[in-house]
């Protein structure tokens, strides 16, 4: 049995992973499933939600950072300590945890008032963010680890490839460090050929 990933036809919470199995080679079922079948599905999931995984075992697992760290450890991208890995766990953490969602939740407002709030709200924080990391948290050449390239990478360019231009936000001239980073995994030929090969989606 080949490895199944299963989430909504966008990127959302499945596609840190689907960036780490296109970097490891891995091939996967990209499964994407509309509404109707989740309705079916949903009780059958380990948790009720989206993303699963199905293993070549068979065994499913929910949780996305859970699972993309799986694959991350697998491949040898989380670090090459324990505290390397916990680096590489904080960065991801503000990256999935604390700034995806407010962009989530600026897609799917439907007032453009509270839109707007939300927007300058969203801005303001993520900057501070990356301001911290910016100037402290960049251990390595363009990467966060000392050691090289992680999955922490990987989280970044996510974020700003992926949902920065949801409200038509960039990293400008303010963040080398960041922006070498960011530039360092686009450049990656299999992250490439991943974003060549993806169905197109807004989000
Ligand atoms: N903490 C979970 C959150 C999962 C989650 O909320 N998934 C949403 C899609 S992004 C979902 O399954 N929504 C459909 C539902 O709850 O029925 C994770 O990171 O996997």
């Amino acid at each position: 049995m080949s490895i199944k990933l299963t989430y909504f036809p966008g990127k959302g919470a499945a596609e840190l992973t689907r960036y780490i199995l296109a970097y490891g080679g891995q091939d996967f079922e990209d499964n994407r499933i509309t509404g109707d079948i989740w309705a079916t599905l949903k009780p059958k999931t380990p948790l009720g939600s989206v993303p699963v995984v199905t293993l070549e075992s068979g065994n499913e697992y929910s949780q996305s950072i859970a699972v993309a760290r799986y694959f991350a450890n697998k491949f040898g991208i989380t670090g090459k300590t324990e505290e390397e890995k916990l680096h590489s766990d904080m960065i991801v953490d503000l990256m999935r945890i604390d700034i995806m969602p407010l962009f989530v939740k600026i897609y799917f407002q439907k007032d453009e008032e509270t839109k707007k709030t939300m927007t300058e709200e969203c801005k303001a924080k993520t900057l501070t963010w990356l301001n911290k990391l910016e100037s402290g948290l960049v251990k390595g050449e363009a990467s966060f680890l000392e050691s090289g390239f992680s999955w922490a990478d990987i989280a970044l360019f996510c974020l700003v490839n992926d949902q920065f231009p949801l409200i038509q936000m960039d990293l400008g001239s303010d963040f080398p460090k960041l922006t070498a980073i960011v530039d360092k995994v686009k450049s990656d030929p299999k992250i490439a050929a991943w974003i060549e090969k993806r169905p197109v989606t807004p989000m």
